[in-house]
């Protein structure tokens, strides 16, 4: 193997050396220590080494990387105690999670790396976050990002390219081409010569590198680095090279053909580089057994300290208070006169007294700039804010997510507009899997408002027209408000701006221009978990959210005689709870009302909890009114049919009879 050595000190030489030899030493140890049946699962990364530590070694220590299952170079280039590794691996306590995660899946921002979750692509958008903070910080560095080839086959992968390239953000997209995806050779990942070639087609710069060389990648990225640092881009990297064993070791190389294991063997980037620097002068033999046995010497040591340390004890205090960052929630009460204005105005108005609250926060969405978003919520903030902090993103809503989650993780706060909440499927995966869970995985909580217009009777068919707050109730980790009046939509705006947790923010459509109410004309807040008493009655309690609670307003309107507690829910995760069993115990009758369809929804579970909590104080069987279990119809007759609205009054009366 030939290596291009000049400019490059002898020192710097040894340390590359070094780092593969540690990084090598540390995975022959771990296959040993599998087969003892000592640690339970190992993604190897031999003979890929070159990668890991050529990258890592071209970077600042203060630029992030974000690397995958086989990048251990990177971990042990920053210098990471290696007892917090083995920890880490073997679900200790003094790990990185707590035993919460495995393997590499966890951050840490004392050594400024962002580790991958499963699902593979959800960290390249990542990456554009963190980029675009050091952008608009103006800190002149660059974030480096991993993946394999397989992973270049998701939507992730195209998003964050795309992105990175429209913004000039200064990402370096790492691509290991290793040949295979667990056992899926490369002509069935993709179908173009080089995955370097896509460059083109993102308008960026694009490489391509011998993996298995270290100087080539150390010099490579060192110079598109120190290039990048002075003129913000991304640049995309493709490294050839082969994984020399298993997809994890249990897996196996059956698939392989051994003349390409052969062939790779000879191109080892540890065992060549060693013989160069012998070949050269560089390294005696004495000088290499030496620093062998000095790291064999830290990985035991370290190895026993993680191995001493006690299981981990659980405890479900300690579980439970990790899955949210705390918040102290700050009541700030306005000044000013009240005004009457739309729920819509509300929106905006809370909106923009944040973004002149938080000086960094930074709004993003599809067509939310010079056109206001398809609303016009965001009308005239450019002017106000400019197009940094106010900006227009490309159709890549997981990817939009994903910087929102990487502008967390460097301290930037970011609302993110749905353009519709029904588009929110389009970017699931990282806000269920990414931002819901970082925090309680490793400490990290993601700073991110989704605001969700959503909901019916506006006639917009199925994908327009979903209340689909549902799917993210269920998911421990994030914040769900959906307020029901002007008032509360701004307070509790400003307070899940504020929140550094995941809020998902939902805005009835149906709301925005039909429902006016006196609002402070100052910046206020509203605290989460406290549902509001509209009216009270003793005959029964009604309990709803968003648009339903103006559907339940209307019955009472016209049915002056019923005595009922009206509770607007407001947020539903957190739930208040406790108002709800006050008044179920007061008035004996319980009835929920909700536009989701009925199966899975809150109310089925605010049924269960007063069931549950209310049983002896029950006069009648807890009563749920929702929409069909069909999807959104669109003609006016088919969704006025499908809706829960006129479906209710029938059954409060029919409660009230019992
Ligand atoms: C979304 C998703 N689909 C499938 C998997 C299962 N899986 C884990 S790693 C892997 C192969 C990844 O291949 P590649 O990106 O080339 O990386 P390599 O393992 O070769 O380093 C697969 C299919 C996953 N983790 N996430």
């Amino acid at each position: 193997m030939q290596y291009d050595i000049k400019n490059i000190e002898p020192a710097t030489l040894l340390k590359l050396y070094r780092n593969m030899i540690k990084s090598r030493l540390i995975e022959e140890k771990m296959l040993i220590l599998l087969r003892q049946g000592k640690i339970s699962k190992w993604f190897s990364g031999i003979g890929q080494e070159a990668i890991a530590i050529g990258v890592t070694m071209a970077l600042n220590k203060e630029e992030y990387i974000l690397p995958m299952h086989r990048n251990l170079g990177v971990f042990t280039s920053r210098e990471i105690p290696l007892h917090k590794l083995f920890a880490q691996w073997q679900g200790k306590a003094s790990g990185f999670t707590k035993g919460r995660d495995r393997s590499f899946h966890f951050g840490t921002q004392d050594y400024n790396i962002i580790g991958m979750i499963s699902h593979l692509g959800p960290q390249l958008g990542v990456a554009d976050g963190i980029a675009l903070a050091s952008k608009l910080k103006t800190e002149q560095k660059v974030t480096a990002v991993f993946t394999g080839e397989g992973g270049t086959s998701e939507g992730d992968f195209h998003e964050a390219l795309n992105v990175a390239s429209v913004w000039r953000l200064p990402v370096l997209f790492c691509v290991e081409n290793n040949g295979y995806g667990l056992s899926t050779p490369t002509n069935e990942q993709y179908n173009c010569k080089n995955i370097a070639d896509r460059g083109l087609g993102y308008g960026m710069e694009s490489y391509i590198v011998d993996g298995n060389n270290i100087m080539e990648v150390y010099s490579k990225v060192k110079e598109l680095a120190e290039s990048i640092r002075k003129d913000p881009r991304p640049v995309l990297f493709e490294f050839k090279t082969f994984r020399m064993r298993g997809h994890e070791e249990a897996s196996g190389t059956k698939y392989v053909p051994k003349d390409l294991m052969d062939l790779w063997a000879k191109k080892d980037p540890v065992v060549n580089f060693e013989l160069f620097l012998k070949e050269r002068g560089f390294l005696t033999d004495e000088e290499e057994s030496g620093i062998k046995q000095n790291i064999t010497n830290e990985i035991n040591t370290h190895l026993t300290l993680a191995f001493e340390e006690e299981d981990i004890t659980p405890d479900e205090i300690i579980e439970l208070n990790d899955v949210y960052k705390h918040f102290e929630y700050e009541s700030i009460t306005s000044l000013k006169e009240s005004k009457n204005i739309r729920f819509i105005d509300a929106i905006s108005e809370g909106l923009k007294q944040s973004m002149e609250r938080h000086a960094a926060l930074v709004i993003m969405g599809q067509d939310i700039a010079e056109y206001g978003g398809v609303f016009k919520i965001t009308e005239g903030f450019v002017e106000q804010f400019g197009k940094e902090r106010i900006r227009n993103t490309p159709i890549c809503e997981s990817a939009i997510v994903e910087v929102g989650m990487g502008l967390a993780i460097a301290g930037i706060k970011s609302v993110v507009e749905m353009q519709f909440a029904d588009f929110v499927s389009s970017g699931f995966n990282p806000v269920v899997n990414y931002l819901a869970k970082s925090h309680y995985r490793w400490g990290q909580s993601a700073d991110v408002v989704l605001r969700m217009p959503c909901g019916g009777g506006v006639a917009a068919g199925p994908f327009h027209s979903q209340t689909n707050e549902a799917w993210f109730t269920k998911t421990p980790g994030l914040k769900v408000v959906y307020p029901a009046f002007p008032y509360d939509a701004k307070g509790l705006l400003a307070t899940a701006i504020n929140d550094p947790n995941p809020v998902l923010f939902f805005e009835h459509k149906g709301l925005y221009r039909s429902i006016r109410q006196e609002v402070p004309s100052d910046y206020y807040t509203l605290p989460f978990g406290k549902a509001s008493l509209i009216k009270t009655g003793a005959e029964v309690t009604i309990i709803s959210y968003g648009a339903g609670v103006h559907w339940a307003m209307e019955v009472l309107e016209k049915n002056t005689s019923i005595q009922a507690d009206l509770i607007d829910l407001r947020t539903l995760q957190p739930l208040d709870t406790q108002t709800i069993y006050d008044s179920v115990k007061k008035t004996g009758k319980a009835i929920i009302l909700q536009e989701d369809s009925l199966f899975g929804g809150i109310a089925s579970d605010i049924s269960a909890l007063i069931v549950e909590h209310c049983f002896e104080h029950l006069d009648a069987p807890v009563k749920r009114v929702a929409s069909m279990e069909t999807p959104i119809p669109f003609a006016k007759q088919l969704e006025a049919q499908y809706l829960a609205k006129d479906r209710f009054e029938a059954a409060l009366l029919a409660l009230i009879a019992y």
